[in-house]
């Protein structure tokens, strides 16, 4: 191994275990915090902690964006805890988890899965579309037969305890109405760029609880809930993914940056634009937003409080507060 890859190796190592100042909010955005730092690992909500620490170790083996950012939300794809991601995720009204991911690399190769039943790894299954196939999105049983030709294992359709408890107790009023900041958004969106200044990103999750069966949010999408491009910067989204779709909410932002705006001026405009898109249900909806350019400068901001993210790097892996459109 190389002195170099010897070094960012074991500052990755230490730096995963490294958790300073959990909630630190900053009062004008983060946008310039460590700015140009590489390896630098953004994801959403607080699994984005250990989802960081596992795509920095990864990174750290293979000096690869891409590898890390598909390793990093494979952590959280397993997290029993999570009932937003994975297949133990809450199910959709008809008692079915079904899920959808996405993975890009700055180059504009991208695949992604929808609505896909019985695999574990999703974004594994996104990655196989981007690597091994012409096209960009495979959905529903076409996924999953995929998954099958792949030889990724098939799952038994099973809820997991948590979700099954919550499934029969939502059945008793059978009420669909999305609630912020709660466990039905809780999806990974994760971006990163690498020393060598390459970008990629991924998303994952199991959508919105109790959504109608067949229904896909904005996570598989490519510019809803993930853009990269290398020459620019990427992005991506969590929250109510009819809200992100209807103003391309990730490529906006790269967009934005692409004409001259930082991270945190790009996420701000384009949450300005989703709650001027939005305003009926302004209210009810949670949207979150995280951005980096290829300066390594950072960027979040959510319509609401509550959105947070995990940044990890060479210097330390920790929680910050994203401000909000509305202040409470
Ligand atoms: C969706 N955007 O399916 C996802 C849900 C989410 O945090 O982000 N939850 O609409």
């Amino acid at each position: 191994m190389s002195q170099r890859r010897k070094f960012i190796k074991q500052t990755l190592m230490s730096s995963a275990l490294f958790i300073p100042g959990v909630g630190q909010t900053f009062a004008n955005g983060p946008k310039s915090q460590n700015a140009g730092e590489k390896p630098l690992i953004l994801s959403t909500w607080n699994h984005g902690l250990p989802a960081n620490a596992a795509a920095l170790k990864k990174y750290a083996e293979t000096n690869n964006i891409l590898d890390a950012v598909e390793a990093g939300v494979m952590d959280t794809e397993l997290d029993m805890s999570n009932l937003s991601v994975g297949l133990q995720g809450l199910p959709d009204r008809e008692g079915i988890t079904t899920l959808d991911a996405s993975i890009m690399k700055g180059d504009g190769s991208c695949g992604s899965v929808a609505f896909v039943r019985q695999v574990k790894h999703p974004i594994s299954l996104a990655r196989v579309v981007m690597e091994k196939t012409p096209h960009v999105m495979i959905v529903g049983e076409g996924a999953r037969q995929l998954a099958i030709a792949e030889g990724f294992p098939i799952e038994e359709e099973k809820l997991s305890p948590k979700a099954k408890a919550a499934y029969l107790k939502w059945k008793e009023t059978s009420q669909y109405k999305p609630v912020i900041n709660i466990e039905n958004h809780d999806t990974i969106g994760m971006i990163g760029i690498g020393a060598d200044g390459k970008l990629a990103g991924s998303c994952t999750t199991s959508g919105l609880a109790y959504k109608m069966h067949g229904r896909v949010g904005d996570s598989p999408i490519i510019g809803a809930g993930l853009y990269v491009d290398d020459e620019v910067g990427a992005a991506t989204a969590t929250g109510l993914g009819e809200s992100i779709i209807r103003i391309c909410g990730s490529f906006l932002i790269v967009e934005l940056m692409r004409q001259g705006r930082t991270p945190q001026e790009a996420c701000e405009e384009t949450v300005r634009r989703l709650v001027a898109k939005n305003e009926k249900n302004i209210k009810d909806l949670q949207a979150g937003f995280l951005a980096i350019n290829k300066d390594g400068e950072v960027g979040a901001f959510a319509v609401h409080p509550g959105f947070n993210f995990a940044k990890g790097g060479l210097h330390g892996n920790a929680m910050i507060d994203s401000n909000s459109y509305f202040k409470g």
